[in-house]
């Protein structure tokens, strides 16, 4: 038995080295751990062996050994896929020089843009809004009244006269359903403003699109349709996204949706805060009190909204590390987009 399972330690070796792909590894974990695979076949063979302790315990250990080969080519396969991805994907270079003086489209507009074609041939229409909100708007018209803590997330910078530079696309929603009524399908792209320190992921004045679908028997399924669709088409690829559960006053159950960074594949970099990951499009089914604020028929209608950050997604798809890049002015880095 431990000659034959020598023998067959040195077949595994050989395939294993040959198998380059995920198809080809399948077919190694089928022949050799399926239901008729190689180790199989020596469990049957037990039935003549006499010292059936030993053969066995060196049977497992070879089944081991396989099973963890497996494992690691696979890991090692979807690193390198990953690799090629980021490789491939069109990248943001700081040092490239240029002589051309003519205009081009800011990143942050084409990735406006293209996310807002998507959405319309999706029957979504788009509407503007005001930067100078007031505090109803950007706050108790989204659930979160005066001296509730959910404000601490959001610090602004204030006018005079009480009005505010807006925190999120979502202080539109109020008159985006005031509007149009229900039913609804809306994005609203805009420039929002924080007062809070800057780094590689993060501005005081950057951009969101806010989305909003009302209508009857709207739930968690549609949301997840229209965020899987359009980030598939933004990327044209599969990206690994995660949903987790996220606090927002104003959706009810409100989720975080992040995006493994593209920039290191997911090991950490300063671009994803070392964490692989990055917060992108915080969605959820809107609260009833933010819907019958907005003159929504609850007991009819139901809807969900999501606020996608439009300048990390910029980051992303065009491979820029730092998020300040897009508000450096830096003529050399943003004419490289002229092509786009
Ligand atoms: C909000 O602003 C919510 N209004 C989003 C929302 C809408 C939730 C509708 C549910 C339903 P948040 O503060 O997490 O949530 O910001 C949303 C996204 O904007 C973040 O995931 C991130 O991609 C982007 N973002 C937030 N702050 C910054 C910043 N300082 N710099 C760059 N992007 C940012």
């Amino acid at each position: 038995m431990k000659e034959k399972i020598e023998e067959l330690k040195e077949r595994f070796k050989s395939a294993l080295a040959l198998a380059n792909d995920e198809q080809s590894l399948d077919e190694l974990r089928v022949s050799f751990l399926g239901k008729k695979g190689v180790v199989a076949e020596l469990m049957k063979g037990l039935r003549d062996v006499e010292d059936k302790k030993t053969a066995g315990q060196l049977i497992n250990n070879f089944k081991t050994e396989v099973e963890n080969s497996i494992s690691d080519c696979e890991k090692m396969l979807e690193k390198a896929r990953i690799d090629a991805q980021i490789r491939g994907a069109k990248k943001y270079n700081p040092t490239l020089k240029t002589e051309d003086r003519s205009g081009s489209y800011h990143p942050i507009t084409l990735a406006t843009r293209e996310v807002e074609a998507i959405f319309e041939s999706m029957g979504f229409t788009i509407e503007d809004y005001y930067e100078v909100v007031d505090d109803y708007k950007c706050f108790e018209a989204l659930n979160i009244p005066k001296h509730h803590p959910a404000r601490d997330m959001q610090d602004t910078y204030y006018l005079d006269n009480g009005q505010l530079l807006k925190t999120h696309t979502s202080a539109a929603q109020n008159a985006v359903m005031r509007k149009y009524g229900a039913p609804l399908r809306a994005i609203f792209p805009g420039r929002c403003f924080r007062n809070e320190s800057t780094d590689a992921c993060h501005e005081n004045t950057f951009f969101q699109m806010e989305g909003m679908m009302i209508d009857e028997n709207i739930s968690i399924s549609n949301l997840i349709y229209f965020m899987k669709t359009m980030l598939s088409l933004v990327f044209e690829r599969d990206i690994k996204v995660r949903l987790r559960p996220g606090f927002f006053p104003f959706v009810e159950p409100g989720f975080e949706l992040d995006i493994n960074c593209l920039i290191c594949g997911g090991e950490g970099c300063p671009s994803c805060k070392n964490s692989g990951w990055l917060e992108l499009c915080p969605c959820g089914m809107i609260h009833p009190n933010v819907l019958r604020e907005g003159g929504i028929d609850t007991e009819k209608y139901t809807g969900f909204a999501f606020g996608l950050g439009l300048t990390r997604l910029a980051m992303m798809k065009y491979g820029v590390k730092d998020i300040r890049t897009f508000n450096s002015g830096n003529l050399k880095s943003l004419s490289q987009f002229k092509s786009l």
